[in-house]
């Protein structure tokens, strides 16, 4: 397969006026007439017309009127064009029905429905589908259902067809239509200059109900957007739809979101307070899009960061104020370790923005998500808040309209602060995790920090420069005072030291605070100073991550050296959760524990081999003295954060059950699940019913309520996705890859639908310990399912392949297992782009 590069892009010969499309709906013969209006790019002098098209059947074209013969290549056709302004006109014939991939026009549960990004507009029709061609579109949709939709405002409407106008110039990637027999939850949202703009979120019939908090979402976004970005709405209308069969979250395409109905669909009994959170953000997101992305959007796929990184960055902000802020930051932090720096520091490592591509589909990655996130929270930290509004306000004015470039991005900071960004822009273009080493020294009331940067090599890149690197710092006193307040020490040298002077004893730092940069940070430490900070860093972050710190060494030494149980360890963590004068929320989280990822990370990155049985053993066994030790604490933490108030998904109440369901899982370890089985029995909402579950589940007595609750929610599909993943993700490591093989047999398994696959194989490369059995059955089962997905659906393929990223990190026996099921996933006949360039990267 061919290779794209950064470095070979050139504009496209032509730009269009308008853009007029007519869908003909068939469920197997949809036609699709084109009719649009070209002129040459005064800007480009490859004058070539060449128009992207896959797996479309065309009936006739025209130029000008006349008929042409275009010359038809593998992925599009070429024409002789007039060296003038031209009208090109083409009918296409297409299959929806036939569309498994779920990617262009196709069916879903009878419903047509599009995603485009990133190149699926070219299944739809023949076009220029390239990010930097931006247009407005008219779209007539002809069919018989109730509902059609597409981008923009509304025209005429009359029985068995619909207009749309979509005036502002997009590329084809946020093209979208939508057909079916829908219902609506509709409202009305006021902008800050006095539009009225009607709301609707799409659903089938019986969904209706799950719609409210989504519209809450929606109307508190746009709200947010005017206030903090002064952003407003541009359309008359905006429509968010909600789809059964679809490839990831959500999609931003102009005024018509598509939402994988598990990102939208929310009520209290079926959706726990985790889902009415995501949906928060993702509606957020999508919306949020509207400027970064839509208005302003990318120049080429390589810039993908550049409205990725940046509306991950701004949901964030969002979700900040709706919530808690530091339990916000934190879960991300959790995430970005959890998912990022595994990616950073594996076979998959690429820059923000990458230089090359085969399958741009497998660069939806959390590197250019959510570390370009990371990079934008950075950039942020160094300007200022004021300067950071300034120039994102510049980036606004200079570039509304444009498709725009990580250049583009950083020269309005520049401007605007009159700094030099060369270093920054490293960060894009440098893939891995840089290490920060920090000694520090203290001398006649003067503090000194020692800073030395280093960042391995990566796939293609083994040599990195020096990045500036924002490090918050704040100095505690021995008695727990804070004795300087946080700063950010701006390091741009490879090794640098910054001097703290007039301290009356030597400090206690708390460095990288709010985990100021995506770093790891390498320090020596013991358990006095971290349960120190534990108890009194004023950072929030740094608080967490001085119990998360505390935690690890432990279960390291435990697993490297057979230690028991740290009681360092356990009486800090149980100070932490008693102190009722801290938010709930972020006790629950200081409860848990590292992951067994984040725990293979550690020992790998030490020079050690993981051994996943070794990681599961003994987080079972700190649980298990957890447990223990906090007994009563936990029987008293359940009983007062109780919720009396009837259910609401707010940050308030969803604290306080984290909290007690953090309890209920520690009481369940010793009661054998009786407390469980009451909250499973007595529980309102899906939170209650789902923890109370899984605490059954590890204390071995779920089958009972396993089969109950299949029977209470057999009819809700989202809620049957959860009954899949849950089995197989608490299901013990002996049995896990057996748990999830059964549950493909059940009659409600099926692979056309990516949740219902993600939530049974997915699951088990959740499964850490499960999927990396000694026996191999983990890597096989989840092989046999991916070779069968491929010809299907080769895009969540691809995306699923990347369980087997951490493969050089095992023991030779391992190695050798999952290297034969690489291999054997590699030499299936006609395996797809997407999944030969993931497995081929993965392989090395
Ligand atoms: N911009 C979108 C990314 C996307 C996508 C969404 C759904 C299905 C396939 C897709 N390919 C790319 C989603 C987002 O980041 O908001
Ligand atoms: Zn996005």
């Amino acid at each position: 397969p061919q290779t794209i590069f950064l470095k070979d892009y050139t504009p496209f010969g032509f730009e269009i006026d308008m853009v007029h499309l007519t869908f003909r709906l068939h469920p197997e013969r949809t036609r699709v007439i084109s009719r649009i209006a070209f002129r040459s790019n005064p800007n480009a002098k490859d004058a070539d017309f060449f128009l992207h098209g896959e797996e479309l059947t065309l009936i006739w074209a025209k130029v000008d009127g006349a008929d042409v013969t275009p010359r038809m290549e593998d992925n599009g056709l070429r024409c002789a064009v007039p060296d003038r302004s031209f009208i090109w006109e083409a009918e296409v014939e297409i299959n929806p029905g036939a569309n498994t991939a779920l990617e262009g026009l196709y069916m879903s549960n009878g419903m047509y429905c599009t995603q485009c990004e990133a190149e699926g507009f070219r299944k739809i029709t023949y076009y220029p589908d390239r990010p930097d061609v931006m247009a407005p579109f008219e779209v007539r949709i002809e069919g018989d259902e109730k509902v059609l939709l597409s981008n923009g405002n509304p025209g005429t409407t009359g029985d068995g067809f619909a207009e749309w106008h979509d005036p502002w110039p997009k590329p084809a990637y946020l093209f979208a239509l939508v057909a079916g027999d829908l219902v609506n939850h509709p409202d009305r949202f006021e902008t800050k200059s006095g539009r009225d703009v009607e709301l609707n979120i799409w659903v089938r019939p019986g969904d209706e109900g799950k719609c409210a908090f989504g519209m809450e979402a929606l109307k508190a976004s746009m709200r947010w957007d005017e206030d903090v970005y002064g952003r407003e709405y541009d359309l008359d209308i905006f429509n968010i739809v909600a789809v059964d069969d679809f490839n990831m979250g959500a999609m931003e395409n102009k005024g018509l979101n598509i939402f994988n109905s598990s990102c939208v669909l929310a009520s209290p009994e079926t959706s726990t307070d985790g889902n009415f959170e995501r949906i928060e953000a993702i509606i957020a997101h999508e919306y949020f899009h509207n400027w970064t992305g839509n208005r302003i959007t990318c120049r080429d796929w390589f810039q993908l960061c550049l409205k990725e990184g940046l509306t991950v960055f701004r949901d964030a902000q969002f979700t900040s104020v709706m919530r808690s802020e530091p339990v916000k930051r934190i879960g991300d932090v959790i995430d970005l370790r959890a998912r990022q720096f595994r990616e950073d520091n594996g076979p998959l490592a690429h820059p923000v923005r990458p230089e090359s591509f085969v399958e741009i589909n497998n660069f939806y990655t959390a590197t250019v998500y959510e570390k370009g996130a990371e990079l934008i929270r950075m950039l942020k930290t160094l300007v200022g808040d004021a300067a950071y509004s300034k120039a994102v306000d510049l980036y606004f004015e200079r570039h509304d309209g444009d498709a725009a470039t990580i250049e583009d991005w950083l020269k309005v900071f520049e401007d605007a602060t009159g700094r030099d960004l060369t270093q920054f822009k490293r960060w894009y273009e440098q893939a891995g995790t840089p290490r920060v080493n920090v000694s520090e020294e203290y001398q006649d009331g003067t503090f000194t920090l020692h800073f030395e940067q280093s960042t391995p090599p990566t796939p293609g890149q083994d040599v990195k420069d020096t990045r500036v690197i924002p490090i918050a710092v704040g100095l505690l006193s021995p008695n727990g005072d804070e004795v300087v307040p946080t700063q950010v020490l701006e390091m741009t040298g490879a090794k640098q030291s910054f001097a703290f002077d007039g301290l009356a004893s030597r400090p206690v730092p708390s460095i990288l605070r709010g985990f100021s940069a995506p770093v790891i940070l390498e320090r020596e430490s013991d358990n006095a100073e971290r349960a120190f900070l534990f108890a009194h860093d004023t950072d929030p972050f740094n608080k967490w991550e001085a119990g998360r710190a505390l935690a690890r060494d432990g279960l390291l030494a435990m697993i490297r050296d057979g230690a028991g149980p740290d009681d360092a360890y356990l009486d800090a963590i149980e100070a932490v959760a008693r102190d009722d004068s801290l938010d709930p929320a972020f006790r629950a989280l200081a409860m848990g524990l590292p992951s067994q990822e984040d725990l293979a990370q550690s020992l790998y990155e030490a020079g050690g081999t993981p051994d996943p049985q070794a990681i599961w053993d003994a987080l079972e066994t700190l649980k298990q003295a957890q447990a223990q030790k906090m007994q009563d604490l936990a029987t008293r933490l359940y009983a007062q954060y109780q919720v009396d108030a009837p259910y609401a998904p707010n940050a308030e109440q969803s604290g306080a059950r984290a909290l007690a369901n953090a309890a209920l899982g520690l009481i369940s370890r010793l009661d054998g699940g009786a407390l469980a089985q009451k909250q499973y029995d007595t529980a309102d909402n899906m939170t209650q019913q789902l923890a109370g579950l899984s605490c059954l589940l590890k204390a071995g007595n779920g089958d009972a309520a396993v089969a109950l609750f299949y029977e209470q929610w057999k009819e809700d599909r989202l809620v049957i996705d959860k009954w899949f993943s849950l089995q197989v993700i608490m299901a013990d490591p002996d049995k896990a890859a057996q748990t999830a093989q059964t549950l493909t047999k059940h009659p409600d398994f099926t692979m056309k639908n990516p949740n219902r696959f993600r939530a049974t194989l997915g699951a088990l490369a959740m499964n850490t310990a499960g999927f990396h059995h000694a026996s191999g059955e983990g890597y096989k089962v989840l092989a046999d399912w991916l070779i069968k997905l491929d010809p299907l659906n080769p895009q969540t393929t691809a995306r699923m392949c990347s369980a087997f990223e951490t493969w050089r990190r095992f023991d030779a026996a391992r190695q050798a297992k999952i290297a034969a099921e690489l291999d054997r996933i590699l030499a299936q006949p006609n395996l797809s782009r997407d999944t030969t360039e993931m497995v081929t990267r993965i392989r090395g």
